[in-house]
């Protein structure tokens, strides 16, 4: 694909050097049944030091080949099949490939039905090098611009569901997530249990030992509950130092037993310089007839329950 070496493309004139070199570097399909100008268009790519092409003069054969081009040069007039119709398939099979149709002069319909069928440009016969080459690099550029806000856009639907220090969901996902589990345990007749557990005395661990310390607690404590939970579990970190996993078709008593679990695992994790032991409470709550909200509370007051009862220990 055209995204080796991504960087900040937004950049308009780091852009033009990286879509001419990715022109260099891209592999090239060109179909077309006249080998006079498949001889034509091979002279301006070695000209251009582009050498990574292949050279169909049947659609039939580019199409049953396997293997993926970034770049496809489809002539829209063609003797078995219409061009029309290669560049359908090709979109099918390669949604972000470049496809761009090369048709004869001035045939407007023609033209229309390229970009109709899915082509994202077309080149005119017969070419001039120089407009046929900066035609291919600008396409080239709108690609690139679309990849990158793609995949910025990406990063950004991480970013609003993901906490920034242990890379566990944060609260807001926590929330809306734990509502969507309840209407689908509703709906399937499926139990669902929660676990809120908070870290003992954690002002003290910050106090005797630093925040950064503190820090690397909540971080080593978060990759302990990832490692613990199936994949079907959905952990978050709740608050400061509180976290939330949600069990679907998970009953009381199994949610129980993996918070037992958790609880025991945490207490062994070994921090290097510090010789220190670190604990959890927590609270465990099947759901009933109650909201998000009201089974939060209720796993919430057992937390606290286990708090009161000397700390270290899960209630259920
Ligand atoms: P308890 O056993 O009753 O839970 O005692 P505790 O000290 O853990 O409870 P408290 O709520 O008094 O203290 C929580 C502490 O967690 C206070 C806050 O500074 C600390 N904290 C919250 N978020 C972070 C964080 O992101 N990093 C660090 N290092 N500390 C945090
Ligand atoms: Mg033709
Ligand atoms: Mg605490
Ligand atoms: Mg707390």
């Amino acid at each position: 694909s055209f995204l080796d070496g991504f960087k900040n493309y937004i950049d308009r004139f780091e852009l033009v050097d990286f879509a001419d070199e990715q022109l260099k570097k891209a592999k090239i399909a060109v179909l077309d049944d006249n080998s006079l100008e498949l001889m034509i268009i091979k002279k301006i790519f070695e000209l251009n030091n582009i050498t990574n092409v292949d050279y169909y003069n049947c659609a039939e054969e580019l199409l049953n080949q396997m293997q993926a081009y970034s770049l496809y040069l489809i002539d829209f007039v063609l003797p078995s099949i219409s061009g029309e119709q290669v560049i359908l398939e090709l979109r099918k099979k390669y949604k972000y490939a470049l496809i761009i149709a090369i048709s004869a002069i001035d045939n407007q319909k023609i033209i229309s039905n390229i970009l109709s069928s899915g082509a994202d440009d077309y080149i005119t016969k017969p070419f001039n090098e120089n407009v046929f080459i900066a035609r291919l690099k600008a396409n080239i550029r709108t690609f690139l611009l679309l990849q990158e806000l793609k995949e910025k856009n990406f990063e950004l639907e991480r970013m609003v569901k993901i906490d920034g220090l242990t890379s566990l969901y944060n609260h807001k996902y926590m929330y809306e997530r734990l509502e969507e589990e309840i209407q689908r345990a509703r709906r399937y007749d499926k139990k669902l249990s929660i676990i809120m557990f908070d870290i003992d005395k954690f002002k003290c661990i910050n106090d005797v030992y630093g925040h950064q310390f503190g820090d690397d607690v909540l971080i080593k404590i978060s990759q302990k509950l990832k490692s613990e939970i199936r994949q079907s579990d959905i952990a978050g970190r709740y608050g400061g130092e509180e976290f939330i996993i949600i069990l679907p078709e998970t009953g009381l008593q199994d949610a129980y037993k993996l918070a037992e679990r958790l609880r025991k695992s945490i207490s062994n994790i070994k921090f290097k310089e510090k010789n220190i032991k670190v604990t959890i409470s927590g609270g465990v709550a099947e759901l009933e007839k109650e909201n998000a909200l009201k089974l939060i509370g209720k796993s919430d007051k057992l937390l606290y329950k286990a708090k009161e009862n000397g700390r270290n220990r899960i209630e259920k």
